[in-house]
């Protein structure tokens, strides 16, 4: 009988673990890790509010719909156009911001050689002609968005999104598989650089930990 509930009890534990898909990740790094390319009090700022903020609205929206709370984000933004605006808006919150504190680490790391590195400087010249072009897509955001390198059927492209959405989403002009993201809403950067975005890009281009993207590159050519 005692092991029975024993069993039971990690039964239902077991079920309660698969019954939360979305979970909201600890930040990677310390609030100060990115310094003084990112400062700690956006960071904190940033993840504990705005990102926790999107996540459970993200939450509090899907609540009741058995696909969106079962279903992988990747699932989800395929199908984004059948859902409220709400899901689009806190799911793409919730999961770019994700994305994004996955993309940096303290001192940044630089690219590996190997496919990644070569498909840069077959399509951009080099890897500095790229970060040229980076920058200067983030900085042509109009508005609240995001900048992305994605991978897609011919290969690199460099694309800006609006609001919330991602490259994943059906919605998107231009989709692919995200490898780098750039948040470039003021809330990002506006307490350290004010209206100087550029600054803010050149600063978080230091902390790209472009290992990780290349690991990125190779599980999208899968
Ligand atoms: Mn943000």
């Amino acid at each position: 009988m005692k092991n029975t509930i024993v069993l039971l009890g990690i039964l239902l534990f077991g079920l309660s673990l698969s019954a939360q898909t979305h979970v909201f990740k600890p930040l990677p790094y310390g609030y100060d890790a990115l310094e003084p390319y990112i400062d700690a009090q956006t960071m904190e700022i940033h993840y504990s509010r705005h990102h926790q903020g999107y996540y459970n609205k993200f939450m509090a929206t899907i609540k009741g719909n058995a696909f969106l709370e079962r279903a992988s984000m990747a699932d989800i933004f395929a199908r984004i156009d059948e859902f409220p605006d709400a899901v689009r808006n806190n799911g793409g919150g919730y999961w770019n911001h994700e994305f994004f504190w996955e993309g940096m680490t303290n001192g940044g790391k630089p690219l590996p050689d190997g496919e990644l590195k070569n498909r840069i400087v077959k399509q951009y010249g080099s890897f500095e002609e790229f970060v040229s072009a980076f920058s200067e897509s983030a900085l042509s955001v109009f508005g609240s968005g995001w900048t992305w390198l994605i991978a897609d059927e011919n290969g690199l492209q460099i694309v800006n999104t609006a609001n919330q959405d991602n490259p994943l989403m059906n919605t998107a002009v231009q989709k692919g598989i995200p490898l780098l993201a750039l948040d470039v809403w003021e809330h990002a950067y506006y307490l350290k650089y004010q209206n100087k975005r550029s600054d803010y890009i050149a600063n978080f281009l230091k902390v790209v930990d472009w290992q990780k993207v290349d690991a990125r590159y190779r599980a999208a050519q899968k």
